[in-house]
C-alpha cells in the first residue's frame, strides 16, 4: 500500500474508532458511516481518498481493520473502539489460551488488577504468541502474557471473536494471567 493510502488508513481508525467528530462526521449505533461522508470529511481535512482508495484500504489493510456494508455505501471499524457503539461481535468459545502483549510499565498493575479495556471497549487478545509481541511492541520491549481462558469460560467470562479475528473480552482477573516471556 502507498504511503498515501497508509497515512489514510490512520486517519480512517482515528474516525471510525476514536472521533468521528473531527471530520463532524457521527457513527451509526453499529458504528457504520457513510462513505461518501467519509471521504467528504476526509477531502476537507486535506487527505485526498476516493471510494477505490478507500476500497483498496478495506481490502489491503494488514490488519483487515474496516468492513464495508453489503452495497458498499457504508463502512466501519471491525474492533478496537473507544465510542461506544455495537459492532454487532459474535459470542464465540475461545480456545484454552489466549495472550495479551504488553509492556514492563504495565506489568505491576496487570498482576494486581487485571487487565483492562482502558480507553477501549474491550481488553485485546490475540490467538498466537508472535500477534500479542507485535502488539506490545507498539510499546517497547514486548511481554507477553498467557490468559486461562478455559478457566475464564468455566468461571462465566463471554469471549468475542471480531471479524478481524481479534478476541476480546470485558476484563481479566490478574488470577488468569501469567507471565509467557519477558
Ligand atoms: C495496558 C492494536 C495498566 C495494556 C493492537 C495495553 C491490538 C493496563 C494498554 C489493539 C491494564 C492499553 C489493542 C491495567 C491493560 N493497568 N495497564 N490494569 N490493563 N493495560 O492500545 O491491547 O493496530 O488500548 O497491556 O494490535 O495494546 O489499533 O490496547 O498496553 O489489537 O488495529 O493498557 O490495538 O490494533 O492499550 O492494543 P490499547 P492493546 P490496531
Amino acid at each position: 500500500m502507498s504511503n498515501t493510502l497508509k497515512r489514510a488508513s490512520k486517519f480512517m481508525s482515528l474516525v471510525l474508532r476514536h472521533n468521528p467528530s473531527i471530520i463532524d462526521a457521527v457513527l451509526d449505533g453499529n458504528g457504520w458511516l457513510d462513505v461518501d461522508v467519509l471521504i467528504e470529511g476526509m477531502n476537507r481535512k486535506g487527505i485526498r481518498i476516493d471510494k477505490d482508495g478507500v476500497q483498496q484500504v478495506v481490502r489491503e489493510n494488514d490488519k483487515q481493520r474496516f468492513a464495508l456494508n453489503e452495497d458498499g455505501t457504508k463502512i466501519r471499524a471491525n474492533q478496537g473502539h473507544s465510542v461506544v457503539v455495537d459492532v454487532e461481535l459474535s459470542q464465540r468459545i475461545p480456545p484454552a489460551t489466549l495472550y495479551h502483549g504488553t509492556v514492563q510499565t504495565f506489568l505491576e498493575a496487570i498482576l494486581e488488577e487485571g487487565l483492562k479495556p482502558m480507553n477501549r471497549q474491550h481488553v485485546h487478545l490475540s490467538a498466537d504468541i508472535d500477534t500479542a509481541k507485535n502488539v506490545g511492541s507498539r510499546r517497547g520491549k514486548p511481554i507477553v502474557l498467557t490468559v486461562n481462558t478455559a478457566e475464564m469460560s468455566r468461571d462465566g467470562s463471554v469471549f468475542y471473536c471480531s471479524e478481524n479475528g481479534v478476541w476480546l473480552t470485558d476484563v481479566v482477573h490478574h488470577k488468569y494471567i501469567s507471565i509467557f516471556e519477558k
